[in-house]
């Protein structure tokens, strides 16, 4: 391997998770490229790598697919410590957890002290799906709550006219309160965060959403580090212990190494459309 590349982004650890492999929505060829030019002592796969249960309903296997699978084998056998943490997409990797395959560990947890000393808990993110769940439940309900405390503010400031008090809208405060506090997103952060401080860990890191996140909740590291299929995101960890989430197509194009996607291409030239359009109309 050529060590000298200047390409070459070098860290301790790497997470990676959701890259969905086996679906037509899994970005092969941008995470190769990324593969290739990465390097670390840690790479902890989070959950999600292959998507069985798509492969299940439609075989799906191009080469290159392939070929993410051969490149993490490879970085096993030769210089990097894999770790899988299989998620709910590829669940079946589960029974063969405490298990090595061509050097992969296979774990359904894992605890990796950073450089600094901090202690993140590893864990892809469905386990707690059924207090999401009840969480979006609450979420409804809390809609036919605010339909009704619509309709009793209507009355509420009837009586505040009576009392010659100004009008103060209690929708405009629950919309705030409720409908973002218990949104389906705050309720993972805060499930995973509780979890991660009853372990008493200092931070955790996870997948599962599909949106990228570094930061602190109540003194605990919420990192999530996104995926494959839309924001090609990665959390890694620096050789000073210093955690940064990365987006490859955005450090790519600031390095000018990587060309822009057909899809950044597709919408730069539906937008060039839609201002052609707009001015032959305006000629018209
Ligand atoms: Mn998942």
């Amino acid at each position: 391997m050529n060590d000298q590349s200047p390409n070459l982004h070098v860290y301790r650890s790497i997470w990676i998770s959701d890259t969905h492999l086996g679906t037509p929505g899994a970005n092969a060829d941008k995470l190769l490229h990324f593969l290739k030019h990465t390097r670390s002592e840690y790479l902890f796969l989070v959950g999600d790598i292959v998507d069985g249960w798509q492969l299940k309903k439609r075989w799906y296997w191009p080469q290159k697919h392939n070929d993410v699978v051969q490149k993490l084998l490879r970085k096993a056998r030769h210089w990097t410590n894999v770790v899988f943490i299989p998620g709910n997409h590829d669940e079946a990797a589960r029974q063969y957890v405490g298990m090595t395959f061509g050097d992969i560990k296979v774990e359904a947890e894992y605890i990796h002290t950073t450089l600094d000393g901090r202690k993140l808990w590893i864990v892809h993110g469905d386990l707690f799906d059924q207090v999401i769940q009840h969480a979006r439940w609450l979420a409804y309900v809390g809609d036919q709550a605010y339909t009704f405390l619509l309709w009793m503010n209507h009355w509420l400031n009837k009586a505040r006219i009576v009392f010659h008090l100004p009008y103060w809208s209690l929708s405009q405060y629950l919309k705030l309160k409720v409908k973002s506090a218990v949104s389906f997103i705050s309720a993972f952060e805060h499930v995973m965060v509780t979890e991660t401080r009853r372990r008493g860990c200092d931070g955790i890191v996870c997948g599962h959403i599909h949106k990228p996140e570094l930061r602190n909740i109540d003194g605990i590291i919420y990192a999530n580090d996104g995926d494959w299929v839309e924001s090609l995101s990665a959390l890694v960890e620096h050789h000073d212990g210093r955690l940064e989430l990365i987006e490859w197509q955005k450090l790519m194009r600031t390095s000018g190494s990587l060309k822009p996607s057909y899809k950044y291409a597709l919408s730069q030239s539906k937008e060039a459309i839609n201002i052609l359009k707009a001015g032959l109309d305006q000629g018209a």
